[in-house]
């Protein structure tokens, strides 16, 4: 004989499928910067991709808004241990911008104006999983959420998702980025807690 047990639901009244272990739910959009706010011009921004062979790809801030724009609609969970669900961006996929890039690399470094980097495997760099994100919610995207521009990666805690994103280098080596480095985990999946080096 089954007993059906309602689902336990969150304080927000979101099914706590949706909320990894140990999050709650948020509504506001807190600011963490681990310094200050990079101020870029647009007509200086550029974001590159850096093969491990050395071979560098560049988008102007024209050229990435020429590529096909992507509007995803994603839960972000930050290893503070808030998360925010169905945020809507629009950016352009990091498919798009690998395009044509000849890499055999398995890792990103990722690095941002004001100096911030963030380290990843590329496979979770691609198949719809990450932007370059420039709006948010329908607005330009503010400063200090990352404008003009962010990496967007979703399915990672959100320090992955680098704020000013200014390019990624493709590596063969797994190299720590800034939070890595203080003892972060180098992965970060918040659906298993990954938010310490050997969790
Ligand atoms: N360049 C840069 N990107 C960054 C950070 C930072 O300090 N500098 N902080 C990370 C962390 S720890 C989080 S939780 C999110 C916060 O994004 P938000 O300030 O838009 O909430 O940005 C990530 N990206
Ligand atoms: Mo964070």
């Amino acid at each position: 004989m089954a007993i059906v047990t309602p689902g336990f639901r969150g304080r927000a009244g979101q099914p706590d499928d949706q909320l990894p272990p140990g999050q709650h739910l948020i509504q506001d959009f807190p600011v963490l910067s681990a310094g200050p706010t990079p101020g870029v011009p647009l007509d200086r921004w550029e974001f590159t991709i850096t093969t491990e062979a050395g071979t560098v790809h560049r988008w102007s801030w024209d050229e990435l808004l020429a590529l096909p724009q992507e509007s995803p609609t994603v839960d972000i969970h930050c290893v503070t241990k808030w998360s925010k669900l169905a945020t809507s961006w629009v950016g352009v996929s990091l498919d798009a911008l690998l395009d044509g890039v000849d890499t055999a690399a398995d890792y990103a470094l990722v690095g941002s104006y004001g100096g911030y980097t963030t380290n990843l495997p590329l496979e979770d760099l691609v198949d719809g999983q990450a932007w370059v994100a420039h709006t948010y919610e329908g607005e330009e995207l503010p400063a200090e959420h990352g404008g003009p521009a962010r990496l967007l990666v979703p399915h990672l805690y959100f320090w992955k998702s680098a704020k000013w994103v200014r390019g990624i280098r493709l590596t063969d080596e797994d190299e720590p980025g800034f939070w890595e480095s203080l003892g972060y985990h180098e992965y970060g999946d918040p659906w298993r807690e990954q938010r310490y080096a050997g969790d």
